[in-house]
């Protein structure tokens, strides 16, 4: 298997949130698979043969599929012997969408400023491009007035919190699709980003310390951007 992920100058950190879902639900179906490093402004051209403009893609013999969801139905279908990635395949799938305009957007306007700094230097007007019409303000600005967007960001963490005073993972007693979602989002920050967006005391705290033990420490191995 092969799974095509992004990188930016340091072509052994990978950083997509998209991305780092997918590596988790390979270690929990425990299968094995290369990486293929990306630039953005590769992508376009190295995934035509999907029919994809954005990681992760992943080819697994003559199959290659595209979109973090449809990837992980594609495991969770074509290796039904492996453990399952889903409790609950609808619930993982209303999850997968809530994510990305309750926690994903308010994140990456926090942390876009520094994203800017990690990526190749081929990537930079590319990215500046395409991203500015989405925040509707300069990189620069937005790596300035990040209080509100943080703000936004931690007030819509308040579910999880409360989540996890009690339970160990979304998973119940082990971590399931919607556990690797959330998690690869805050390996995205991790990465990418020194911003602290999570209070030491959070239950979220706890949570994501389990989640970096998990299947070897794959996503504990993400060090902390300085
Ligand atoms: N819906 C897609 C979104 C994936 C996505 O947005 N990936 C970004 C990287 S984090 C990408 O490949 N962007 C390419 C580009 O902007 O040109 C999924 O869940 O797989």
């Amino acid at each position: 298997m092969k799974l095509y992920e992004l990188v930016g100058r340091d072509k052994t950190k990978g950083f997509s949130p998209f991305v780092w879902r997918i590596k988790m639900a390979l270690a929990h179906k425990g299968l094995d698979y290369e990486l293929v490093p990306l630039h953005f402004t590769e992508i376009k051209d190295a995934l035509s043969f999907a029919d994809s403009k954005t990681v992760p893609v992943l080819v697994d013999g003559d199959h290659a599929v595209s979109d973090s969801w449809d990837i992980a139905c594609y495991l969770e279908d074509r290796y039904p012997g492996k453990p399952s990635l889903f409790n609950d395949r609808p619930a993982a799938k209303l999850f997968h969408y809530q994510l990305a305009q309750t926690l994903l957007m308010p994140l990456f306007r926090t942390i876009v400023a520094d994203i800017f700094k990690v990526i190749d230097d081929q990537d930079k007007e590319y990215f500046r491009a395409t991203r500015e019409p989405r925040i509707k303000c300069t990189i620069e600005q937005a790596g300035e007035d990040l209080e509100e967007s943080l703000m936004i960001f931690k007030g819509n963490l308040w579910p999880y919190s409360q989540f996890f005073k009690s339970d160990d993972y979304i998973g119940g007693d082990n971590p399931v699709y919607q556990d690797y979602a959330l998690y690869g989002m805050f390996l995205w920050a991790r990465a990418t980003s020194s911003k602290k967006i999570v209070d030491d005391e959070d239950p979220i705290a706890n949570w994501i310390m389990r989640m970096d033990q998990c299947f070897g420490g794959i996503g504990g191995q993400v060090q902390k951007i300085k």
